[in-house]
């Protein structure tokens, strides 16, 4: 058992802490590093959000597919620049049985390489373009760096990739724009803030023209990458000779793109929400958003209609479409309950004692400000749906406010180097484009180039080198 931390002062420790005391993921038992159990509660979090994933995706034209787990070596190894940037970290299964295998297979980790030979076979006109397919699955990486929950795992069991294609370079971009438009209103919807990033041509994709990516402040003001978009232009079309009758009947290889988000998104609403009691959940993912705690007083018989009563008010406020449960466990006192229920998140609480019975008026407390209100019958569901927006609303603000608060813009390096006492958060500076430069700052501020502010925004001021600058450098210590 690890013993309660707190979230503002060890943070790492806090989210080891909180996904066991929530009974979320059960991390580190597991005999195979790197790998992790969804366990009853958590699961649930990760199915409404698996939930929210597929709606965007469908309403924007994507189709769900299930792909093969394995891959044959022949095929992985097809895209040269692909395969370099993942070799070391690839599973392979070398045997059936006994018998060893003429073939090696991978265990998937990622799948351009077997969605682009599938699209090759099915897709023969650009009349068929755009299409847009999206799977969510396990991928296995063998991950090199330190492994941690849900951040850094070697199974990434939520992975959800897109893969499209495209008749033109400009469709293709086009579309980088469309999947940058569903992370947004997906983080937005999650209260999770974001900026989005250019990838150095050197930090980019493996197999990618470029890479576009989403990263996140952690509680620690350690920065997390929480989705990616490549253009992947014809690198993978071409090596499959995958051709298509374009609009001017010729033969040519179509431009693709994929984009893809993992288990970190959960990751990041626990941890970006949490507080010293543990999680708050924004009320379209929690399990539970109202939780009813009898207040025992008395004898027998008051008990019984306390309980009762608080199930009476459960049925009626699932009957207004909210997730509610009676915590009606004998053995434990309340303020167990709350410490219980507190820890998981639950963003409304109503305490139903003798004294709500006959006034018929309860004690709504929120999670987030623990602030208690007094609502009568009447208004009650109104009153508690309007309580969960406003909990999103305020961890949204409290989230956005501090991430703001952590990037820092500078133009000197002296200031960058101020910066780098601390590095908490993203510091950006102009910056002339040359990789050597981007280097140097990541050497002497021991921190990592994260990419350039996208959409781009040229600077007024210099890059360190003299020169002058052409877009903004982020920089910040990573996960
Ligand atoms: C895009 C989807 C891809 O794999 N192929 C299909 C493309 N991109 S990526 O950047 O390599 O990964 C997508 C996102 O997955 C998260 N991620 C991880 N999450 C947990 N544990 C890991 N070991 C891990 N590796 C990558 C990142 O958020 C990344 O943006
Ligand atoms: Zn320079």
């Amino acid at each position: 058992m690890i013993s309660r931390d707190r979230w503002s002062s060890d943070f790492s420790r806090w989210f080891e802490w909180i996904l066991e005391e929530a009974e979320v993921y059960d991390y580190g038992r597991y005999p195979v590093k790197g790998m992790g159990v969804w366990m009853p509660y958590g699961f649930q979090i990760r199915r409404r959000v698996t939930e929210i994933l597929r709606e965007l995706h469908d309403r924007r034209g994507h189709e769900e597919v299930l792909f093969p787990i394995l891959i044959p070596e022949s095929l992985l190894k097809k895209e040269s620049e692909h395969i370099k940037g993942f070799e070391d970290e690839v599973y392979w299964v070398t045997h059936g049985g006994l018998d060893p295998l003429d073939v090696k297979l991978a265990l998937r980790p990622t799948s351009e390489t077997n969605i682009t030979y599938y699209e090759s076979l099915w897709l023969k006109s650009y009349k068929q373009l755009p299409k847009k397919y999206y799977q969510i699955v396990s991928v296995f990486r063998y991950e090199t760096k330190t492994t941690r929950p849900m951040v850094r795992v070697r199974e990434i069991t939520t992975f959800k990739e897109a893969h499209t294609v495209h008749s033109s370079f400009e469709d293709a971009e086009r579309q980088l724009l469309e999947a940058i438009e569903i992370y947004k209103e997906f983080f937005d919807s999650l209260a999770i803030p974001y900026v989005i990033s250019r990838r150095p041509e050197w930090d980019k994709f493996a197999g990618a023209l470029y890479t576009i990516a989403f990263d996140t402040i952690m509680p620690d003001g350690k920065v997390m990458q929480i989705g990616t978009a490549h253009h992947l232009g014809q690198n993978f079309t071409r090596v499959f000779d995958f051709r298509i009758n374009m609009p001017d009947g010729t033969l040519d290889f179509p431009w693709q793109t994929s984009y893809g988000v993992s288990d970190r998104v959960i990751a990041s609403i626990i941890s970006l929400h949490g507080d010293d009691r543990g999680m708050v959940l924004p009320h379209r993912i929690a399990p539970i958003q109202v939780v009813i705690i009898p207040i025992p007083a008395g004898g027998e018989e008051e008990k019984r209609a306390v309980l009762e009563e608080a199930k009476r008010i459960a049925g009626k406020l699932e009957r207004a479409g909210i997730r509610v449960k009676v915590d009606d466990r004998e053995d434990l006192r309340p303020g167990a309950k709350y410490y219980y229920w507190e820890a998981r998140g639950v963003p409304v609480r109503i305490d139903v004692g003798p004294e709500e019975l006959n006034s018929k008026v309860y004690t709504v407390v929120r999670r987030d400000t623990l602030e208690r209100y007094k609502v009568s019958e009447e208004s009650l569901e109104r009153e508690v749906q309007a309580l969960m927006k406003d909990i999103d609303s305020s961890l949204y603000a409290r989230a956005h406010s501090r991430h703001r608060s952590l990037i820092k813009r500078v133009r000197s390096e002296g200031e960058a180097e101020e910066w780098a006492k601390e590095k908490k958060g993203i510091l950006e500076l102009p910056w002339c484009g040359r990789e050597e430069c981007a280097r140097k700052l990541e050497e002497k501020l021991d921190a990592k180039a994260l990419g350039t502010v996208w959409p781009g925004e040229r600077p007024e001021g210099s890059c360190i080198c003299g020169r002058e600058s052409v877009a903004w450098m982020r920089y910040a210590k990573t996960y």
